[in-house]
């Protein structure tokens, strides 16, 4: 898919303020710093339409951009950010659990996971909310420029296996660099694919 338009739209801090919801729409979730704002980035070719920081917890509110001005690329804030204060914590991870429940336009969730890791509980434990809520979802595994492709498969494989031990079905996977510019392409023609079945859906 060819990316020839990208434009921030609005910064909300609950889904009733987001955009209507009359477009496809895909989010990025994932630890905080594990390069969400930067795939994002990655995807519509730009250096700083979402912004991104050395810093964790750059990323506060559920962030819209209108993308061909067909569908939305939303950017949310990190899970697991331990510097920010309990309370603002719960008050993020219910942003986030309130959105994507009630948001109908959501199409897919993108969860990202640090390539450089073996399997983390937090990350099992925010797939098994994903499966509780019934939301779709696609694994993108990041920065797999910083380690060697030998760990990074095998991390990929061991994140596999351990979903495999309670799930049916495993969900398509991608493992991306925002350095190396890899795993564009792949992304952007599943969204090409969802976005065509979000319109017939829509006719029926
Ligand atoms: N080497 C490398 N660095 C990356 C990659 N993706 C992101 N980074 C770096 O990781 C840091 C965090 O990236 P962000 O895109 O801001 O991460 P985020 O998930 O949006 O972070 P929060 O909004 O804080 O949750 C930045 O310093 C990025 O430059 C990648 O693929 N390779
Ligand atoms: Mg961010």
């Amino acid at each position: 898919m060819n990316i020839h338009s990208s434009a921030y739209i609005i910064s909300s801090p609950d889904h009733h303020q987001c955009p209507a919801p009359d477009k496809p729409e895909y989010a990025f979730i994932g630890r905080s710093n594990v390069g969400k704002s930067s795939l994002i980035n990655l995807l519509v070719n730009s250096t700083r339409l979402a912004k991104t920081s050395e810093t964790p917890g750059k990323t506060r509110l559920i962030n819209h951009f209108l993308i061909n001005e067909a569908w939305y690329l939303v950017d949310l804030p990190g899970y697991g950010f331990a510097k920010v204060s309990l309370t603002e914590r719960k008050k993020m991870e219910k942003m986030i659990g309130d959105y994507l429940r009630e948001r109908e336009n959501l199409v897919n969730v993108f969860l990202l996971i640090d390539s450089r890791h073996s399997p983390q509980k937090i990350d099992l434990e925010f797939v098994d909310r994903l499966g509780k809520w019934k939301i779709p979802f696609c694994l993108v595994f990041t920065k797999s420029d910083k380690e060697n492709q030998r760990t990074v498969n095998q991390n990929v494989s061991a994140f596999l296996a351990k979903m495999r031990e309670t799930w049916q079905f495993l969900p398509q996977h991608f493992v991306t660099s925002a350095v190396k510019r890899t795993g564009r392409d792949k992304i952007l023609a599943l969204i090409q694919e969802m976005n065509v079945e979000f319109e017939e859906e829509k006719k029926s």
